[in-house]
């Protein structure tokens, strides 16, 4: 297909023409998920400047490298009337805090174009889950964007626990978005590619982001980023072929949530007793040298030492 045809299609996109109808979805949410400094934003940007046809705006700030996290905001671009673009904030160390809120994020559970800011225990996870029923957000078709640059090398574990709980969390397989595709070598992306399928991920698109300082329109930069969109609206299209229900999915969503929060806390929990478990046997074990070296002293000191003691 051509990217005209591919554009049209996205323009046009509508949940309202899906074969059962809208079943209760108001828009769709491309929601970028990833790493710190991956490409989120000037993907977002990068998808506005090919759908507006206009001059290249930097819509979603960009960091000025890689190594500087720039969005701490959960910010939404409005892509088409019924396609919005969420730039989640991304994760930097990705432990077991930041992941938590990159599902609440994915799930739809943190307010839109507020600031995000990491986690700190089950409590204030709760907190989170319960302030989001005043949102309103059900009715958004959730579709998860991994956005990951293949030259920051590979973790599979968490990668591969990143893109299925995106799977469980939503119901979505999830697309998966290489960026930098001119500066990684085929070999390595080839190599990345097949990574990602092992973990179960089919919709993986190699791009080449428009940035302010290479901004010339190609037709191959367009092909690739018209691709990913169109595809992933595609996949909107056949799923919403079954039977969904908006307001059961969130169910599922917050049970799912709960119970990673609460099994982090296990874990911590476990944690914390295995370090004081282990910082009193240090402490025992030191009493019992010094104990030691008393009586080693005590066996070299002469007889009549003792006598005047
Ligand atoms: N050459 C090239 N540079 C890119 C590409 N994508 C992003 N960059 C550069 O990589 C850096 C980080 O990009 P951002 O879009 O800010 O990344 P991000 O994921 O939004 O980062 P945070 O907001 O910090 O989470 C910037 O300097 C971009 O110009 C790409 O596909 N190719
Ligand atoms: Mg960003």
């Amino acid at each position: 297909m051509d990217t005209d045809n591919m554009k049209e299609f996205i323009m046009n996109f509508s949940l309202d023409n899906c074969a059962r109808g809208n079943q209760g979805y108001s828009r769709v949410l491309l929601q970028l998920f990833g790493y710190a400094g991956h490409g989120k934003s000037s993907f977002i940007n990068s998808c506005k400047y090919i759908m507006d046809d206009s001059e290249y705006r930097e819509y979603a700030k960009v960091a000025d490298s890689r190594e500087a996290p720039e969005t701490m905001m959960r910010n939404s671009y409005k892509l088409t009337e019924n396609v919005t673009l969420v730039d989640n904030r991304g994760g930097g160390k990705m432990n077991k805090m930041e992941t938590g809120e990159i599902y609440l994020q994915l799930g739809n559970f943190l307010p839109l174009d507020e600031s995000v800011t990491w986690q700190t225990g089950f409590d204030d996870m709760m907190k989170k889950i319960s302030a989001s029923e005043r949102q309103g957000c059900a009715a958004d078709f959730i579709v998860p964007v991994f956005v990951y640059c293949p030259k920051a090398g590979i973790s599979p574990t968490e990668e591969k626990e990143m893109i299925s709980s995106a799977r469980t969390i939503t119901g979505v397989d999830p697309t998966v978005v290489l960026t930098h595709e001119l500066y990684v070598p085929i070999h390595q992306l080839t190599k990345i590619r097949d990574t990602f399928r092992k973990m179960g991920a089919r919709n993986i698109y190699p791009v080449e982001n428009y940035t302010h300082g290479d901004n010339l329109k190609t037709r191959g930069k367009h092909t690739a980023i018209l691709q990913c969109l169109y595809e992933s609206l595609k996949d909107v299209e056949f799923k919403m072929k079954e039977e969904l229900n908006p307001s059961e999915e969130r169910i599922k969503r917050k049970e799912f949530l709960m119970t990673f929060a609460h099994k982090r806390a296990l874990e911590n929990q476990k944690q914390e007793i295995k370090e004081m478990q282990l910082k009193e046997q240090l402490e025992r074990e030191k009493e019992q040298e010094k104990e030691q070296e008393k009586e080693q002293e005590k066996a070299k000191r002469r007889w009549y030492y003792l006598w005047l003691h």
